[in-house]
């Protein structure tokens, strides 16, 4: 086809190429979700619809891109690790951060009636999240990658469970809630629920306190089987077969929701399971 004389403008397009044979992990975070969760009235200090909601548009995004090993999301972000195989648009980071954040960001005002049946959206309040993508070289950071992020969670959980009860069981103003609270370590902010309000953290809602992991169900011996998953192979060392079945069972599983702690080592132990 013969190219217009305007052809030559595609040339100053630059695409960042993901590095080949490195974990993917795109993060999604909500845009001012504080202003968000407060115009919509969101329960403090965690709305069950608001977590769920999110959840489900994560399984969405899992169902539809099945380069996606595993997902983890709390408050107003959700994670998302792609198999260090991953050549979905040729890794180009552009076309990876847009199609997760708008791919998640439709499946949220999608489902949002089902989760907040009495409360329609807005159009001068709507939903968006922004995106990143971070490269890890091995399944060490990826661990620590969730760790951090469940780690996140259980400080912000605490300290919003502590504020948000002195403030509505104890009468505190925010002011007071927040003073009683300063420089507290995580011990007397426990010993603060217990004591005052008779509240055992740990028997919370374990979603509130771990957030949630998303994995694939593939079956007994992982996505390939054993001996291919405890010393996982790099890239070119799978055969192009080899990718494209694995590829296949991601897709054909049943996506799993855990509310477990992924610091220790026992989530890791079997973790062949969902990636490789
Ligand atoms: P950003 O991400 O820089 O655009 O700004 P924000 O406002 O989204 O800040 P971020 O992401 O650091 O914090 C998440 C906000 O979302 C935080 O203000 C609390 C709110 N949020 C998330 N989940 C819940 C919930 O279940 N209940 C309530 N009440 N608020 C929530
Ligand atoms: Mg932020
Ligand atoms: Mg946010
Ligand atoms: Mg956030
Ligand atoms: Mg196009």
């Amino acid at each position: 086809m013969a190219k217009s004389r305007f052809e030559y403008v595609r040339t100053y397009e630059q695409d960042a190429i993901l590095l080949p044979n490195t974990y993917i992990v795109i993060r999604l975070d909500g845009r001012g979700f504080h202003r968000f969760s407060t115009h919509y009235n969101f329960r403090k200090p965690n709305d069950k619809r608001a977590l769920c909601l999110m959840n489900a548009a994560a399984k969405q995004v899992m169902r539809h891109i099945p380069d996606v090993a595993g997902a983890y999301g709390q408050s107003d972000e959700y994670s998302f690790v792609l198999s260090r195989e991953c050549t979905m648009f040729d890794r180009r980071e552009a076309k990876l951060v847009s199609t997760f954040a708008s791919t998640f960001t439709a499946q949220y005002q999608f489902l949002w009636p089902e989760y907040f049946p009495d409360t329609p959206l807005d159009g001068n309040m709507l939903p968006s999240f922004d995106g990143r993508a971070v490269l890890y070289p091995s399944l060490r950071e990826v661990r620590d990658y969730f760790s951090w992020r469940q780690a996140d969670c259980h400080i912000n959980n605490l300290y919003n469970t502590s504020f948000w009860t002195l403030v509505l069981t104890g009468g505190s103003s925010e002011h007071d809630a927040e003073q009683a609270l300063m420089g507290t370590n995580s011990g007397e902010k426990n010993e603060l629920l217990f004591s005052r309000f008779g509240i055992n953290y740990n028997n919370e809602e374990i979603m509130y306190r771990k957030g949630t992991m998303l994995i694939r169900d593939v079956g007994a011996g992982g996505s390939a089987s054993a001996s291919e998953t405890t010393e996982s192979k790099d890239v070119g060392e799978k055969s192009k077969r080899q990718v494209e079945r694995e590829k296949n069972k991601r897709r054909k599983a049943e996506i799993v929701e855990l509310h477990v702690d992924v610091i220790g080592d026992e989530f890791w132990t079997d973790a062949g399971r969902w990636i490789s």
